[in-house]
């Protein structure tokens, strides 16, 4: 029998609905000198600096402007999840599979603000341990801000 158009239209409809919750998916996140950067604060940046995954999910690390690292900031970092520290790899896998935040920095140019943050699943398991007071003044302002736009996807998730 050949397919009806409603019938394919209904399969469409049902393969959207069962996928997304049983992939896992990569995300890339981009390693930078740009020196065309609009602002000092920029230059030196991973891109983005902040993304919300799901639990199971991985990142791509990317190395494609300069010579970086992926370290794990730790004072945000979820108990018991092992720490990283990536040198100078021109790509890096990351998969996560505990919730939490993780906070990250470029050991070369942490001083210059290059820092980023990644939400797995929720914010719970350690929001209320969260310690930057280490970190220098671009970085710290720049935390800041990523913490407070997490803050506000939270209310719409
Ligand atoms: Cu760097």
């Amino acid at each position: 029998m050949k397919p009806t158009l409603p019938g394919l239209f209904l399969g469409a409809i049902l393969s959207l609905g069962l996928l997304p919750a049983a992939q896992a998916e990569v995300h890339d996140i981009d390693q930078l000198i740009d020196l065309n950067a609009m602002t000092p604060e920029e230059v030196y940046r991973f891109d983005p600096s902040y993304l919300w995954i799901e639990e199971g999910d991985s990142v791509r690390f990317l190395n494609s402007t300069g010579n970086h690292t992926v370290t794990a900031l730790e004072g945000m970092w979820p108990e018991g999840a092992e720490l990283v520290n990536i040198e100078h790899a021109p790509e890096a896998v990351i998969s996560f599979d505990r919730p939490g935040i993780y906070g990250f920095r470029c050991k070369v140019h942490g001083r210059h603000g290059m820092y980023a943050l990644v939400v797995v699943g929720m914010p719970e398991p350690n929001i209320d341990q969260i310690d930057f007071s280490k970190v220098s003044t671009p970085g710290r302002a720049l935390l800041e801000q990523l913490l407070a736009e997490m803050q506000r996807d939270r209310v719409t998730r």
